[in-house]
């Protein structure tokens, strides 16, 4: 019954990236600011240069200002982030991901405002958008950046807005419908699997046009994808942004040699090229996001599409269960003649592995958060590709040929790692 324009053609793994905010690398990047309130004089703690035990890697963060320095709700706000390295040097350079050097999501604490912006580039080195809030009250910030060499980093600011009389406190609660019509544009959710803390899956959404009922396929590319999805928990600390990838970014990021150019060529889209696509056939009418929602809980999910020049915003509230088989997983001991390798957001820990031409080494690879391109480790020149699921330990045996480096990376290329092969 499918034609080909309705075949679920965005499929396996999507770009998408967690920040836990407690517990990980960017901890460190979460610490608040407060805009707005008699604690805008207060300094940021130092930032702790991240640990490492063969390199030290640099830090980044967003130093975040408001102009005016009270921000007062239905007034506009120049919203100013000046991202800096370990050294305080400020970073001008960042990676241009999804067409943007910075992505900006703004929600209020109850996460019933949303606002996906672009701070742009400035001659100070600083990025700056203009924003209205809308009611007085209490707002996150989450500054999404990718310094140069770096993994993408997502710091979370808090705005205090003021405001005569702040919106009442809406409470999150899980969906009954999972389709949902927001300017004639019907979007129905569907995962593929009961959604649980810790486990991959997929979040396919189907779209139609509310009056005609029929498939939808006349989305555009929005900033280089056919969609974007934000997922925030409900205590705001835990943050994914993801895409659905193209065909050509799916056979990239299934070739080991593809894999290796991402730190050459940034992770970035050619929109020219998916509309050159679009005009061949229709767009697809189902989009999908491979994701994994780090703890049990409610979560927001903000999917947006574009049609007709208008960017739709269709916002779901998930409710994820407790995962008992994980758990029961954590206790994973690493044998005593294997090395134990530590997957979180920053990498691989350690990143380079001393080893010897000619003697195995055992590997236990263990993913300790849901960082989504950790979903898999690869060793190219080995042809090995294993999965890593979260919490769990994986054995991987490999005997250097050669002496040199040895990489091994994520599925997608964007963590790295190497066993320094030595005679
Ligand atoms: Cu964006």
């Amino acid at each position: 019954m499918m034609n080909r324009t309705t075949k679920l053609i965005l499929t396996s793994l999507a770009f998408a990236l967690v920040a836990h905010i407690a517990g990980c690398a960017t901890a460190e990047h979460a610490t608040t600011t407060n805009a707005g309130s008699a604690d805008t004089a207060r300094a940021r703690p130092a930032v702790e240069p991240v640990k490492d035990v063969n390199e030290a890697k640099p830090a980044y963060r967003a130093e975040f200002a408001t102009e005016p320095a009270e921000v007062k709700a239905g007034e506009p706000v120049t919203l100013s982030f000046t991202v800096k390295d370990a050294k305080g040097a400020v970073v001008r350079d960042l990676q241009v991901v999804h067409e943007k050097p910075m992505h900006l999501l703004v929600v209020s604490n109850d996460l019933a405002e949303f606002n996906h912006l672009h701070p742009q580039p400035q001659g100070d080195g600083s990025f700056k958008v203009t924003h209205t809030f809308p009611n007085g009250g209490a707002y996150k910030l989450y500054a999404d950046f990718t310094a140069p060499n770096a993994s993408q980093i997502v710091d979370r600011l808090d705005v205090n807005v003021a405001g005569d009389a702040p919106r009442e406190h809406a409470s999150l609660v899980a969906d009954k419908t999972t389709t949902k019509t927001v300017d004639g544009l019907r979007v129905t959710m569907r995962p593929d699997k009961h959604l649980r803390a810790g486990e991959e899956l997929m979040l396919n959404f189907a779209v139609a046009d509310a009056r005609t009922g029929k498939p939808a396929t006349d989305l555009q590319p929005y900033l280089g994808a056919l969609a974007h999805f934000v997922i925030i928990s409900e205590d705001t600390t835990d943050f994914l942004h993801a895409h659905p990838m193209t065909k050509e970014e799916m056979s990239e990021a299934g070739g080991a040699h593809g894999g290796m150019e991402h730190d050459a060529k940034p992770h970035a889209h050619d929109a020219a090229e998916m509309k050159d696509e679009a005009k061949e056939g229709a767009s697809p009418s189902e989009v999908a996001a491979h994701t994994t929602f780090p703890r049990a809980g409610l979560y927001k999910v903000w999917a947006q599409f574009q049609r007709g020049g208008r960017v739709i915003t269709v916002p779901y509230v998930v409710s994820v269960a407790e995962n008992h088989t994980v758990s029961a997983n954590t206790a994973n001991s690493v044998p005593a003649d294997a090395i134990k390798v530590t997957l979180s957001s920053k990498g691989y820990e350690p990143s380079r592995i001393e080893a010897k031409k000619g003697q195995p080494v055992k590997l236990a690879f263990y993913r300790a958060d849901a960082e989504n391109c950790g979903g898999e480790v690869v060793f190219p020149s080995q042809g090995i590709r294993k999965k890593l699921p979260v919490r769990q330990t994986v054995l991987v045996e490999v005997t250097p040929k050669e002496t040199g480096e040895l990489a091994f990376t994520c599925g997608m290329g964007m963590l790295r790692g190497a066993l320094v092969v030595a005679d």
